[in-house]
């Protein structure tokens, strides 16, 4: 069997790191101390998960605040150039937004850059979204007897530029929990399960972005 790859993408604080940790079952991804000197790299991590080897990268925050918008997109393209010539292309691209954050212009414009770096399609073929803080979700929902209802309605009483975004990414949109303890049976461990049956069926139907189509899409790429 091929080995997954999985790229964490998205800004940073909104839980990228854990749900790397989240995925492979284990704390081996460690959070950065940011300290704004735009010295974050990017990490992988794998482990053999049900026969098959997971390899996760986890990625400095995309469009990081610390930099103006133009040097942002050039340190994103950089990081991303990085990451296409150590992963050799990907098998999907996990965007991962804050169940508590609001989607705003500059996260619209964060999938602008994203855009010109790896072409229209990329998400369209290869992409997810996470939200964490699924256990925060659950708490503002006490009474509750559908989650899975109410994560949909807060899907759609959401921004325009969010649901444009989900609909791009042709619904695969999962709420996780990166919290709780990683045992058998727990919520944490369901969302580790959730996330890779979901990259498994994507790649199953749109196979993977390769080095070549990145090269090609590359030539053409101005990030501003
Ligand atoms: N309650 C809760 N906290 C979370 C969850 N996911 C991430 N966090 C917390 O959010 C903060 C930022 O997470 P981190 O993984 O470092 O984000 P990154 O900067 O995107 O890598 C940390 O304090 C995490 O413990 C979640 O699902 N639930
Ligand atoms: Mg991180």
């Amino acid at each position: 069997m091929q080995p997954i790859r999985l790229a964490l993408l998205g800004k940073t604080g909104h839980g990228k790191t854990s749900t790397g940790n989240t995925i492979l079952r284990k704390q081996v991804f460690k959070q950065w101390i940011h300290q704004n000197n735009g010295t974050e790299l990017v990490v992988m991590h794998s482990e053999d998960i049900e026969s098959v080897r997971v390899k996760v990268y986890d990625t400095p925050g995309v469009m990081r605040t610390e930099f103006s918008e133009k040097d942002g997109a050039k340190m994103t393209l950089m990081d991303m150039d990085y990451l296409m010539s150590a992963a050799n292309g990907m098998d999907v691209f996990i965007l991962v937004y804050s169940w508590s954050a609001r989607f705003t212009h500059e996260e619209s414009q964060v999938i602008v850059v994203l855009e010109r770096i790896f072409g229209k399609q990329f998400l369209q073929k290869h992409g997810m979204i996470v939200i964490t803080h699924g256990d925060d979700f659950v708490t503002h929902h006490p009474n509750s007897t559908n989650l899975k209802g109410d994560f949909e309605l807060w899907c759609q009483n959401h921004t325009r530029g969010f649901k444009d975004l989900v609909s791009k990414v042709n619904n695969r949109i999962l709420l996780v929990n990166n919290i709780e303890p990683l045992t058998e049976g727990s919520s944490r461990m369901e969302s580790s399960k959730a996330i890779l049956a979901m990259a498994r069926n994507l790649i199953a139907t749109n196979g993977s972005y390769s080095k070549t189509e990145y090269d090609n899409q590359k030539r053409w790429c101005t990030v501003l």
